[in-house]
């Protein structure tokens, strides 16, 4: 006879993606950076908005963002498509100094493929205080990557644009030692930014007084880098065989 009782259930654990961002949160924590989150149904105005992002920008078209019908909302709604809005209501909520990382999860309205899903996880860092540089940001993220990837990084700028930062930055990350696929090449990691005076102002933050660094990743692309994923969607169809690899 079989007895239940002491029959084993098998433990389970954290989806990776979840642990990812335990993880990234410890890292940041020991640096003064303290978490923060809000909705997934925006308001246009915080999705947009107060985030300098312009009324005709192609980011707030249908085909690229997912709008709540307007009979079942009071103000234009959005899923969110960047944790953005929810640093933007810190701002309004917080005078600096102000260190938060964000995590969570975004959405676009568009097709997906190996290396697209129309829902994934973002996670997004703002610093602002007085005397902020691009140069705290690069040694933020050197910091940050080498405790990720655990070994010596370097970060390099590349030039770019975003409507909610001034300059904008495209980075790239080596890492320096130990083994793997990883090493030793530049890859394309994150947008990031000086937080534009625009959205300093409108979050009621004198930008004559205080400056802030802003950027944002995928987590998903960061699983990918980590555990070298070949196809994204594997992370977010719940197969126990594949999760299970974690
Ligand atoms: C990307 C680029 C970025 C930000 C996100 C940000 C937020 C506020 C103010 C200014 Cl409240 N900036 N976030 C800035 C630059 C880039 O994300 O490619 N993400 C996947």
């Amino acid at each position: 006879m079989v007895h239940f009782r002491t029959m084993k259930t098998p433990n389970g654990h954290q989806h990776p993606i979840t642990r990812m961002i335990a993880e990234i949160n410890s890292i940041f924590a020991e640096i003064g950076f303290v978490f923060a989150e809000g909705p997934e149904a925006e308001l246009e105005y915080y999705n947009f908005d107060q985030l300098n992002v312009p009324k005709d920008h192609p980011s707030r078209d249908m085909q690229d963002t997912f709008w709540f019908k307007n009979s079942d909302v009071e103000a234009p709604t959005v899923l969110r498509t960047h944790t953005s809005p929810v640093q933007a209501r810190y701002m309004e909520n917080h005078q600096p100094p102000i260190r938060i990382i964000v995590p969570g999860k975004v959405f676009r309205n568009e097709a997906t493929d190996a290396t697209h899903e129309a829902q994934f996880y973002q996670l997004e860092g703002l610093c602002v205080d007085k005397g902020i540089s691009l140069g705290h940001l690069k040694g933020t993220l050197e910091y940050f990557f080498s405790k990720f990837f655990s070994g010596k990084t370097e970060v390099r700028f590349r030039p770019s644009f975003f409507p909610f930062t001034e300059p904008s930055v495209e980075v790239d990350m080596k890492l320096l030692e130990g083994e793997g696929k990883l090493v030793g090449k530049w890859i394309e990691v994150m947008g990031a930014g000086m937080v534009h005076p625009n959205v300093l102002k409108a979050s009621g933050i004198n930008p004559e007084e205080f400056s802030g660094y802003a950027f944002g990743i995928g987590i998903d692309r960061l699983a990918v880098m980590k555990y070298g994923i070949e196809d994204v969607r594997d992370l977010y169809t719940g197969d126990l065989r594949f999760v299970n690899q974690f």
